[in-house]
Parts: structure tokens; sequence; C-alpha cells
């Protein structure tokens, strides 16, 4: 919370001057969108969000469960709450980010992430904005980025700043697909701007492109299947239907937003903590799977991409090398049979499977596969060669090969 020296909340004198006033300084900041919206329950955001969560859509992102009367009404997480200032920085990527999705040997990571974590580059500014506003009007404020419960794409649309597309991001006439959000509540009166209104049309090209059918409907994601989630918030193995769709996508994905045609107007990111860093535009896999956990937390020290620890990220970087068809890396998967971490022991699994013929694979399961103590890696050794169960049908044909070990 940032408070004022009287944190007793206050009306803008003038409301008008002062929201044109707060809007200058956001831009001075660095933010490339700013929008008003009352502090209220955004249309339909509730109903979509209990329709989310009833059908089970979260997957095991069970804090979307918990504190839902907090997320879906700015009151509900802060009663004194009055207005929304939601505020949004760009991130447009200068080239096109899947344009590595072809390059097996390397690892796609998304745009959002190769860069400095926006989490921090946004929370800083958002607190120096809050504070100058307290200091110039009175009156408290929380600022929030991602971490809180607050619908940020709603609010954002309430604010004028965009409008949720068919992919339920937040889409922007003067920036396409690459915002970043975030939002300051405050107790200050401030005259809300005008929604935006939906642009999408009959355009359905972001659901068309999803590698993993993640979308039901028009609007509505069912984040178990979505990339971005079984690479960045699922804890567990990553089940075999999705692996082959994955493709090299190592964090994250970027596929329904890159296509959406409102990006012929996005710029590119003025914001230079979003540059991509040089080892994450093109990373080579080989590279990335040999990353301890020491070097793993030094080099993603200020990247997004820490938050998610060595083991899952080496579990996506070994399903990149089980897609690439590249036997050359097989010695990089082999290396990581003996991993502490049954994450990482079963994705070299079945990297292996797909990378040897049925002899060499067999040879390596003779010698690990007695000594597994993982009930989930000893199936991925048993399922690769027939033994257990058979694997459940892959989402994407395309570039499938067979797990029997001999591809
Ligand atoms: C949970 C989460 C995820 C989950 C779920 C994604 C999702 N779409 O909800 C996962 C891990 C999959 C994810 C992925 C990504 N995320 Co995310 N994520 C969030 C988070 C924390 C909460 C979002 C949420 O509340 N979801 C719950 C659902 C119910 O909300 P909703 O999407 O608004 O759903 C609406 C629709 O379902 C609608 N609805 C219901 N029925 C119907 C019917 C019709 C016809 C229509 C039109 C709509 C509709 O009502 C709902 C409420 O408005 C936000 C941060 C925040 N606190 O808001 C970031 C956030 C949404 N993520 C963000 C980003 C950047 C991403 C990725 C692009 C990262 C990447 N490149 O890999 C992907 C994009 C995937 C995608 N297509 O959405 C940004 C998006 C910025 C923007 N411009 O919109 C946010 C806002 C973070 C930030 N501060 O910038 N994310
Ligand atoms: S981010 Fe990728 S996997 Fe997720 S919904 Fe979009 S296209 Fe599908
Ligand atoms: S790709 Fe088409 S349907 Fe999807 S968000 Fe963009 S305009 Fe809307």
């Amino acid at each position: 919370m940032i408070a004022p020296p009287d944190c007793a909340g206050a009306a803008a004198p003038d409301a008008a001057a002062a929201k044109a006033a707060i809007r200058d300084r956001a831009r001075a900041l660095g933010f490339d969108q700013v929008g008003i919206a009352a502090a209220e329950p955004p249309a339909g955001a509730g109903t979509g969000l209990g329709d989310f969560l009833a059908a089970g859509h979260h997957g095991d992102m069970d804090w979307m469960a918990r504190r839902v009367d907090e997320r879906r009404a700015p009151r509900g997480l802060w009663p004194e709450a009055r207005s929304v200032i939601a505020l949004a920085m760009n991130y447009g990527p200068a080239t096109d980010p899947l344009a590595l999705l072809g390059e097996r040997a390397r690892g796609t990571v998304a745009a959002y992430a190769r860069g400095r974590d926006y989490h921090l580059v946004m929370k800083g500014r958002l607190k120096a904005l809050a504070r100058w506003i307290a200091g110039q009007y009175g009156g408290p404020a929380k600022v929030f980025v991602d971490t809180a419960p607050v619908m940020e794409k709603p609010l954002a649309q309430a604010a004028g700043i965009g409008w949720q597309g068919k992919h339920t991001n937040l889409v922007s006439r003067q920036f396409g697909s690459w915002l970043f959000l975030g939002e300051i509540y405050t107790t200050l009166d401030l005259p809300p701007d005008d929604p935006e209104v939906d642009h999408c049309g009959s355009c359905r090209d972001c659901l068309d492109v999803c590698p993993t059918q993640a979308f039901p409907e028009p609007g509505k994601i069912d984040a178990r299947r979505c990339i971005s989630y079984l690479t960045i918030e699922h804890k567990g193995q990553i089940a075999d239907e999705f692996r082959v769709a994955m493709g090299n996508r190592i964090y994250g994905c970027d596929d329904c937003l890159a296509v959406c045609p409102w990006n012929k107007y996005a710029a590119r990111a003025r914001e230079a903590a979003f540059l991509p860093r040089i080892e994450l535009t093109a990373p080579k896999l080989a590279d990335l799977a040999m990353l301890d956990d020491e070097a793993f937390r030094q080099v993603f020290s200020t990247s997004a991409i820490k938050r998610i620890g060595r083991a899952r990220f080496v579990r996506n970087v070994l399903i990149a090398i089980g897609n690439s068809g590249t036997p050359a890396l097989a010695p990089k998967a082999e290396a990581l049979l003996a991993d502490p971490a049954p994450l990482v022991r079963g994705m070299a699994v079945w990297a292996l499977s797909r990378l040897l013929d049925g002899a060499a694979f067999a040879t390596l399961k003779q010698r690990y596969r007695p000594r597994e103590s993982d009930a989930e890696v000893a199936a991925e050794w048993d399922r690769a060669t027939g033994d257990g169960a058979a694997p459940e049908a892959e989402v994407c044909a395309a570039g499938a090969t067979s797990r029997t070990g001999n591809g």
C-alpha cells in the first residue's frame, strides 16, 4: 500500500485535471497506455471467471480458485477503492517471435520473457506513479502487476486500453497483442474512460493456429492445454499428448498472439529493459540442457524464467530435444538420465526414445531402468518400449514420430 502523509482518502479537487496530469506522469514514467475505470466489477468478468473455474480450466493453478471474491471485484479486494488506473507497457518484439520455431536445435522463449522480468520493471514504475499521485492529490493506493487476485484484462478493457480478443488476451488498436498490464487502485474519484469494444469481427486466426487446441470456444481458454501453462505453471510431468505439439517452445508460447492481424499496428518496445537478452534470442538446446542449479540461477537472475526453477526448465528443454530430430543431441539427454530431479530424468528418457534407434535405447534401459525409484520415470521407460500403458494419442500429427524407440 502506498500511503500519503495524511491517508484519510480524498476526492481530487479538479478530477479532470488530475486525470490528465496522472496520464502525463504515467507516460513520462514509461507507460504506453493509461486508462481509468470505476472500481466496479468489470462486465461479465465474474461470470467468466466462475465458468473457467467450474470447468477446471485453471488446472493446478489452485491459487486462482482462492480469493475469488477479491479477484472478481476491485472492492472485494479493497473496499475503499474508488477508481482503477489501468496501465500498460508495450513489449513489441523487433522480429517475428515465431521465427525460431523451425530451428529445431534451438529453443523458443516467448517474447514476453526474453528481456528483464516485467514484474520487476513495472512494479517500480507503478510505485513511483502511486507515490506521485499520493503526494499531489492524497488518498492511499495499491499497485498490482500479475501477482494479486485482480482481473487485469477485463479491467484494462473497462478502462479503454484494448479489448479481450478471441484468444482472451487484451488487444490494442495501437500496440496489437504486445502489452503488459498493471493497475493502481486508488481512493480518488477519477472520471472513467469509455470501455473499448470488440474489434475481432469474423477473424479467428488465433483460435485456428493454437498447436494444442486450447480454446474450447472463442474467448475461452482451457489453460490445461495451453503450452504457456504447461511450460511455466505446470509442476509435474507434461502429458504425452502435448509433447510433440510443443515443438521447441521451452518457455511460454506466442502463436495465438503473433498471428493477430492487429499486430500490423504494433511498435517495437521503447523500454530498454524489455529488449531481448542475447542468450535468450536463439539459445542452443545443448547449452540449456547442461545448466545446473547454480548456473540456472545465474543466467536467469533477472528473468521471469527464474521462478520456474531449473528442473521444470530442463524438463521443457528435453521435450524440445526429443522433438529436434537431431540425434547429435542424444548425449545431452543421456547425461541427464541420472539427474536428481525425476522431472528431468523422465523427459530425458522420452527424448532418447525419439532420438535413438531401438537397440541403443534398449541398452540404456537395461542400465538405468532397474535403479529407477520414481514410478512416473519408470513408466516412461516402459511405455517407450511398449511394456507399459499405451501412450495417449498425440494432439498434433505434424512432425510426430513413433515412440517405440526406433525413430
Ligand atoms: C492465469 C493466467 C494465465 C494462464 C491462463 C490464461 C488465461 N487466458 O486466463 C496461462 C498460464 C495459460 C497464461 C498464459 C499466458 N499469459 Co497469462 N495470466 C494469467 C493471469 C495471472 C490471470 C488471468 C485470468 O484471470 N484468467 C481467468 C480467466 C477466466 O479470465 P479471462 O481470460 O479474462 O477470461 C474471460 C473470458 O473467459 C470471458 N468469457 C467467458 N465466457 C466468454 C464467452 C465469450 C464469447 C467471450 C468473448 C468471452 C468469454 O470471461 C472471462 C472474464 O473476462 C493474468 C494476470 C491477472 N492477474 O490478470 C496473466 C496475463 C493474462 N497473462 C499474460 C500473458 C502475457 C500471457 C501469455 C501471452 C504468456 C506467453 N506468451 O506464454 C500467455 C497467453 C495465453 C492465452 N492465450 O491466454 C498477460 C496478458 C497481457 C494482455 N495483453 O492481455 C497478463 C494480463 C499478465 C500481465 N500483467 O501482463 N496466463
Ligand atoms: S499460448 Fe500457444 S498453446 Fe496457449 S492458447 Fe495461445 S497458441 Fe495455444
Ligand atoms: S487473431 Fe483475430 S480473433 Fe484473434 S484476437 Fe486477433 S483479431 Fe481477434
